[in-house]
């Protein structure tokens, strides 16, 4: 039984004992008590300032990480009401701190975001930290409250100063709970600078501080985009090369559902759409995009085919086709949302589709009829798009009815492995026909594989997939996977466990690597994610002294062999470095580099598809200036470059 506090009323029991309810089973609020469920907190507050915004009476917000790792969050909205609470017989904050879910309970009528996918609200923040304080300004008065040791009010709200009648708004601080968040309770400055970033691009006009002081140099940078989705959009295709100069950018209100859209058509073939509601993502989609999707189709045809672009006779373009290229981002905002599927990543309010539809399309009409220019680059680009699915469907079934894509027709150059148990089946890919026959030498027949490929394989990034498919070594790669490509890929057909890039120590094998990455990256990104990619890392040097043969993988291995080795022989030892996989001993090569036993192969993963896939379109995009500053930034990182 809970202590009972002096000024609870029997009523207030039952409140305390909800926040022991979330301090016992915290993952039923919050997901997880991991880093991730740690920065939860703080946009559980953030929220609602975010809410207060969105009302229309806050346009600042400043969050703060303190030098002993509590936040502070401030905003200058009204400030949370500090009267009584007719039901709860204490203030309005310290109910909205104290009982689970008060805070969706109040108000109405405008947009919300806490309350929505995750918000689970204030008092939950309150039941998994050692204290909070809240701070109020409003009237003319500084309002305080403070709670300890998950959630109890340690004395009720009470005035401690007067302030000037223009200051308004609310300060929180709170410090998470060490016995809650067992793995850390250190805040990571740049989770919280990518969602404020975030936030800030969908609420345009709204200032967001985000400020670090643990370090000795403090950090405090302003997030603040007047011109909001179009700036998100630009932001997004910094480094692609834009079709257009101007983002497109369409708002509407109706109903008191209110659409916003920024899109621009980039260089790329590559569709990025981010769709949200609330400011929340919705990353299954839902109405609002379904809406926006279908009217984009819908007039872009309709201005081909009132300018005679597409003749009677021509096939409509498809939604991939208009989409090709294109970053779009589709932000709804809805006094009643309702969130669907198993993660909550759908928006479901069946009248927004109707309601997205009418009010982009007619923006995007408009716009389309007033830049006969523009109008005319996207498409052509759809046109393009358009052509080439015709040309790859094409490709696809010729290569299907020749055999092409599947398993007969390239076995001339895959030495295949033996072994019929997928699981222990390996593919090397090699550069080159040397590399092929040392390679063929040095392996284990049973399980392992070796496809060799000719030189630097076609520049994926560069091309679409018919172009893709009718590349020969490309071909070959599909084929020896097994799983197909696109529409088709199955993983369940992996022929191999393990792919293995196995490329020279060098530059130029260095090179053929990223090419094969991106490739997979693009195509066969389960392969990654799900852990089946592999790089080999061959010795770079082979340093000899009598019969002693001894390879090292890099310069610093090189380095500590050499410091450990007695004067006599240092002075006889002969040092090469490996010209290439080709000239390598088969044996050697065995050994150090495909034996199980001894190898050591570095697992290709993907931890953040988002972040990998800029890597990819800065290393290999025709950009450039990006290319070049990403190469500076990693120069030291070599690790970072190499795989
Ligand atoms: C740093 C965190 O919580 N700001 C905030 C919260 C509220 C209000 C204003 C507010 C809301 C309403 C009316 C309303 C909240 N109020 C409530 C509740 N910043 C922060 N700023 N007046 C003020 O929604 O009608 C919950 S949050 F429930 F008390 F109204």
């Amino acid at each position: 039984m809970i202590k009972k506090e002096e000024h609870y009323n029997a009523d207030d029991i039952q409140v305390l004992e909800g926040l022991e309810a979330v301090r016992k089973r915290p993952g039923m609020y919050i997901g997880t008590t991991s880093s991730r469920g740690l920065h939860h907190l703080v946009w559980e507050i953030v929220d609602n300032a975010i809410d207060e915004a969105l009302a229309g009476y806050c346009d600042d917000i400043e969050i703060i990480i303190n030098e002993d790792n509590s936040i502070t969050i401030k905003d200058d909205g009204r400030g949370i009401p500090t009267g009584i609470h007719s039901k709860t017989g204490i203030s309005t904050v310290e109910t909205v701190y104290t009982i689970l879910h008060a805070g969706g309970k109040f108000g109405g009528g405008s947009y919300k975001v806490s309350g929505g996918l995750h918000g689970v609200g204030a008092s939950v923040v309150n039941a998994l930290s050692t204290f909070v304080e809240v701070t109020i300004y409003q009237d003319e008065k500084i309002y305080y409250i403070r709670f300890e040791n998950g959630g109890k009010a340690v004395e009720p709200l009470k005035v401690i100063g007067n302030c000037d009648k223009d200051r308004t708004g609310t300060t929180v601080t709170f410090k998470p709970d060490s016995l809650i968040f067992t793995d850390t309770t250190e805040f990571d400055y740049n989770i919280l600078k990518i969602r404020t970033r975030e936030l800030a691009f969908l609420n345009k006009g709204l200032r967001i501080i985000l400020c670090d002081d643990r370090p000795i140099e403090k950090i405090k940078e302003e997030f603040l985009y007047n011109g909001g989705l179009k700036e998100y959009v630009t932001y997004l295709n910094r480094n692609y090369k834009p079709v257009h100069e101007d983002v497109i950018y369409v708002e509407g209100l109706k109903e008191d559902v209110n659409i916003e859209v920024g899109m621009q058509y980039n260089d790329s073939y590559n569709n990025l759409t981010l769709s949200f509601v609330n400011n929340i993502n919705t990353d299954d989609g839902g109405t609002h995009e379904e809406g926006v999707k279908n009217a984009l189709t819908r007039i872009i045809n309709n201005y081909a085919r009132n300018n005679k672009i597409l003749k009677d006779n021509d096939e409509s373009l498809t939604g991939d086709d208009v989409r090709e290229g294109l970053t779009i981002i589709i932000s709804c905002k809805h006094p009643d949302p309702q969130f669907e599927g198993q993660t909550k990543g759908r928006f479901g309010n069946s009248e927004v589709k109707k309601i997205a539809s009418d009010i982009f399309g007619e923006g995007l009409g408009r716009f389309l009829m007033e830049n006969p220019d523009v109008a005319k680059k996207i498409l052509e680009k759809g046109l393009l798009a358009s052509r080439a699915r015709l040309a790859a469907k094409k490709a696809r079934e010729l290569s299907r009815t020749k055999g092409g894509l599947d398993l007969t027709n390239q076995w001339g150059k895959l030495a295949d492995c033996s072994s019929k148990n997928p699981l222990e089946r390996e593919l090397f890919i090699v550069e080159g026909d040397s590399a092929m026959g040392s390679a063929k030498l040095g392996r284990n027949p049973k399980t392992q594989a070796i496809l060799p490929i000719k030189g630097k394989i076609l520049n994926v990034e560069k091309s679409r997939l018919d172009k893709i498919l009718s590349n020969e070594e490309i071909r070959s790669l599909i084929t020896a996977f097994g799983t197909s490509i696109g529409d088709e890929f199955n993983i369940n057909k992996l022929r191999y466990n393990k792919i293995i890039l196995m490329t020279d120590a060098d530059v130029d094998g260095a090179h053929i690597r990223t090419l094969l990455l991106t490739f997979l990256f693009r195509f066969f990104r389960p392969l990654i994610e799900e852990g089946h990619v592999f790089a080999a890392q061959p010795p770079l040097y082979k340093i000899t002294h009598g019969k002693t043969i001894k390879y090292v993988l890099n310069d610093k291995e090189k380095e500590e062999y050499l410091a450990n080795l007695p004067e006599n022989i240092k002075s006889k030892i002969n040092i090469s470095r490996q010209k290439g996989l080709g000239e390598m001993d088969a044996i050697d090569l065995r050994t150090t580099t495909m034996n199980i036993e001894e190898r050591v192969l570095l697992k290709i993963n993907i931890d953040d598809a988002i972040l990998a896939d800029e890597m990819f379109t800065i290393l290999m995009g025709e950009e450039v200036a990006p290319r070049r500053k990403f190469i500076e930034d990693n120069a030291l990182n070599v690790r970072n470059l190499d795989v």
